[in-house]
């Protein structure tokens, strides 16, 4: 099993510049000696590309989907490239870039596995549609349309057909949720595990309910995970950064979890923005919780191979 790094320079879903910077950002912090470092083999896949766009052509398309054909074409070739990487044998970690990333990644791993878990570690629901969000900022909707909620480019970004179950959906670290989002919650049969849950179940807690919600569920499970997630005091570096986050320690907790179960076959770090980040905080984070999730992921191939 190779790692593959996938880098996709986009910001197109959060009408932010920045976050495109990012793969370029990794590179250069020499993420891929990181990754070799731990004994394993990387091989780069470059970075997807993004059509050359302008702001005036940001409502072409929809009303409320901004940039929607550019967006849906990276996810498309994003897809792509996830399928064959996990069909290859291989572990694609995928480097943003914008969120609406999470679209093509959950298309290209679900190709690959039939019944496919998603985990989504985000201050946001991510689970807006064209109806619902304030912003039309289309890295506020991947996960809806994942589960097929939503405008129908965005559900068939790919393939014409829903990606993944809903209740197949574990969210982490919610706190900035926007009205349409609490209510599609309300009813929903995913998994919403809010901060404020978080705090009183407190982490472990959280993962142990994780994944036993998971176990005999699902074939493989895709981990999204936003750097927004962490509290905005340790990790400013994003496009939309919240308060009252996971410690780094958390969210390592969660990672490395999830690599140990041996569940793990696809990782999204996502929303790092450079041009935000003061003194490298969000990257040097970013970096140390790509360091140790890789870390443990060989353990738990050995796990799953035992199992
Ligand atoms: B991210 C927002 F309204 N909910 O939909 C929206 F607050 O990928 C923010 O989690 C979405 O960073 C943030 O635009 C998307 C907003
Ligand atoms: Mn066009
Ligand atoms: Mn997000
Ligand atoms: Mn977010």
């Amino acid at each position: 099993m190779k790692i593959n790094l996938i880098g996709v320079p986009l910001h197109l879903g959060a009408d932010k510049f920045g976050c495109n910077l990012a793969p370029k950002t990794y590179r250069e912090a020499n993420i891929v000696n990181l990754i070799e470092s731990l004994g394993f083999e990387v091989f780069d896949c470059g970075d997807v590309n993004v059509l050359e766009t302008d702001e005036k052509r940001k409502y072409e398309h929809h009303p409320n989907l901004k940039y929607l054909h550019e967006v849906v074409d990276a996810n498309n070739k994003l897809a792509q490239k996830v399928y064959e990487s996990i069909s290859n044998g291989n572990f694609p970690l995928i480097l943003g870039g914008d969120h609406s990333l999470g679209l093509g990644s959950i298309a290209g791993a679900s190709k690959s596995i039939k019944n496919l878990g998603v985990v989504w570690i985000d201050a946001h629901g991510d689970i807006n549609t064209d109806i619902t969000s304030p912003t039309g900022n289309i890295h506020g909707m991947p996960l809806a349309a994942s589960f097929g909620i939503g405008h129908e480019a965005l559900v068939n970004v790919y393939e014409n057909r829903v990606k993944i179950k809903e209740e197949n959906v574990f969210h982490i670290a919610g706190r900035d949720l926007d009205e349409g989002e609490v209510e599609l919650i309300k009813g929903s049969k995913g998994q919403f595990y809010t901060m404020d849950k978080v705090k009183k179940l407190g982490i472990k807690n959280v993962v142990k309910d994780m994944l036993n919600y998971f176990k005999n569920k699902v074939d493989a499970i895709h981990v999204s995970f936003d750097l927004d997630s962490i509290d905005s005091l340790f990790a400013p570096g994003t496009g939309t950064p919240v308060k009252d986050g996971l410690s780094v320690e958390d969210a390592k907790y969660i990672l490395e979890s999830l690599a140990l179960s041996g569940m793990m076959c696809s990782l999204d770090i996502v929303e790092l923005n450079p041009v935000l980040d003061k003194d490298n905080k969000t990257l040097d984070i970013a970096m140390y919780l790509i360091k140790n999730t890789l870390s443990k992921l060989k353990y738990g191939l050995e796990n799953r191979l035992t199992a």
